[in-house]
């Protein structure tokens, strides 16, 4: 069965190597009564200060998100063809398939520092610029005694362990075909390291840190694992993990210190967690990453961690029937996103969550501090479980939760829009428009909930003697789907749907969660009908 209340039980389930930390409830019961009030204080005003972050970035965003849609490429076409035969959601769907939003948002890595090699084909006889690896001696006969000077695509090293050790910054190096041991490289330089062409070399997990890397076009196949970096980039890959119980291995794995980081158009499967922050000593916040156009598909644990993030865009990706596996973790609470620690300015935008597998949404679940100036917009989550779509503990103060489409299993306790489950400090000001909500639960506690705006959402169920707010505009559900079921999961508005037309449009993205503009009054839901 599900498990609504997961954290309530982690204090009695050993918490299993390479799994995220999980804490109980919100983390500032410990903190003195004093101090809470400074810190609120304090978070007042830093709001006051900066608050068009999230919501400006959430608008700028939405024009990057067009020009991202206009920007499909060739890039891991590969990987379309491998997971084509699975779910849909629409044009959503469609451009993570085509190569994704990356680029979207402010966050995110510069991590280039290449030589400007582009990334053609040898048709016709010519390669392109830059340093090669061929360890399998395609090309010609690889040595790794050679310098950079004397690498060519006919005299290649052999390891990437040569190209990481004499490669000048500032050089792309391209890695023919074949399998490779994994990279373990401390402080790498700016390296601009890419699969050759369509070859896609396979490489057995990296452990690096450093400056400006960049690694696209790869197959990994144990976990990638980043300690110490700034700017750098991991971009359409596979990552290819093979499920053994406690043992699976995680997608990519963060270590602090780290800030600058894009994560986009990655294809991540059958992995514990997909991308895992890790605190191990005194807390570092992860600053400015980008996680766009990912897919992240049949994975067994938490499948996106956050812990102490700040500046974070996660736009577009797809959570595909992640969830509970018997060789994986049979007990996971195998949540789309679990955000723990303190974290400040974190937008989710136009993200697709399916499964029939368990899975669930969006857990906000703050320790040790709040969780502030947090945007869920255009998001959906459907599937077949009766669980959570987006669940918040307490201490989200202003959060922005519109335009989603949140359609999981049946309408029933604990499930859907859960917010103020375990409440140790304030959530004031919270904002819930133009959501369809097929079950919305605000529950009562020593620190209620409160709402700067709880309007026009389309809701199917509200749960019964709780505080659940009513507003004027909302609108009983069911909302119809074009087909709101396995594989497709399509949650665009069938016509004559209730909620079109309906939104406010003072809190309507600009776009929907396909990057299309609004037509008319804008609608409810993370999809404009008719668009
Ligand atoms: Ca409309």
């Amino acid at each position: 069965m599900d498990d609504p209340m997961p954290f309530l039980r982690l204090g009695v389930r050993p918490i299993a190597l390479g799994r995220p930390g999980l804490s109980g409830g919100c983390g500032v019961t410990r903190i003195a009564a004093g101090a809470l009030a400074v810190a609120l204080s304090a978070m007042a005003t830093g709001w006051g200060a900066a608050a068009p972050s999230a919501q400006a970035r959430a608008t700028k965003s939405d024009r990057s998100h067009s020009k991202a849609k206009k920007r499909h490429r060739v890039v891991h076409r590969a990987l379309v063809r491998k997971s084509a035969s699975t779910a849909r959601g629409g044009r959503l769907l469609t451009r993570i398939k085509t190569g994704g939003t990356a680029g979207g948002g402010r966050g995110g890595g510069t991590g280039t520092g290449g030589t400007g090699g582009s990334t053609g084909t040898t048709s016709g006889g010519s390669t392109p610029p830059g340093l090669y690896v061929d360890g399998a001696s395609h090309g010609g006969r690889c040595s790794d005694a050679r310098t950079a000077a004397e690498v060519s695509f006919q005299t290649p090293w052999c390891s990437l362990a040569a190209a990481a050790n004499l490669a000048p910054a500032g050089s792309t190096v391209f890695v023919r075909g074949g399998s490779y041991t994994s990279l373990v490289a401390p402080q790498l330089r700016a390296l601009d390291l890419r699969g050759y062409d369509a070859e896609r070399p396979v490489v057995a997990g990296l452990a690096v840190g450093g400056q400006g890397f960049s690694f696209r076009g790869f197959k990994f196949t144990d976990t990638v694992s980043l300690t110490n970096f700034d700017g750098a980039t991991i971009a359409d890959n596979e990552i290819a993990l093979t499920p053994s119980g406690a043992s699976t291995p995680n997608g990519i794995a963060l270590t602090p210190p780290g800030s600058n980081l894009t994560i986009s158009g990655n294809y991540i499967h059958d992995g514990n967690t997909a991308v895992l922050t890790r605190q191990p000593g005194g807390v570092s916040p992860f600053t400015n990453f980008n996680i766009s156009g990912n897919r992240f598909e049949r994975n067994g644990g938490v499948v996106m961690h956050i812990n102490y993030g700040n500046h974070w865009v996660v736009r577009g990706n797809e959570f595909a029937d992640n969830g509970r596996f018997a060789n994986i973790d049979p007990n996971v609470h195998p949540d789309a996103i679990h955000i723990v620690g303190a974290d400040d300015d974190l937008l989710f935008d136009s993200n697709f969550v399916h499964s029939t597998t368990g899975g669930r949404g969006f857990l906000f679940q703050p320790s040790g501090g709040t969780q502030t100036r947090v945007v869920v917009q255009n998001n959906v989550v459907a599937g077949s479980t009766s669980d959570f779509a987006l669940r918040v503990t307490c201490g989200t103060p202003g959060m922005r939760i519109v335009n989603n489409t949140f359609a999981m299993g049946s309408a029933v306790q604990g499930t859907g829009l859960h917010l103020g489950i375990s409440q140790t400090m304030p959530t004031p000001n919270v904002v819930v428009e133009n959501n369809i909500l097929r079950h919305f639960q605000v529950d009562s506690g020593s620190y209620p909930v409160t709402f700067a705006n709880a309007d026009y959402n389309v809701v199917d169920v509200r749960e019964p003697s709780t505080p659940t707010p009513v507003g004027p505009h909302d609108l009983a559900g069911p909302a119809s789907f074009v087909g709101l079921s396995a594989p497709a999961w399509n949650a665009h508005l069938a016509t004559g749907s209730v909620g079109i037309g309906a939104a406010d449009p003072a809190a309507a993205p600009a776009l929907d969660a396909d990057g299309d503009a609004r037509v008319g009054t804008p609608d409810i839901g993370a999809f404009e009908f008719g668009s």
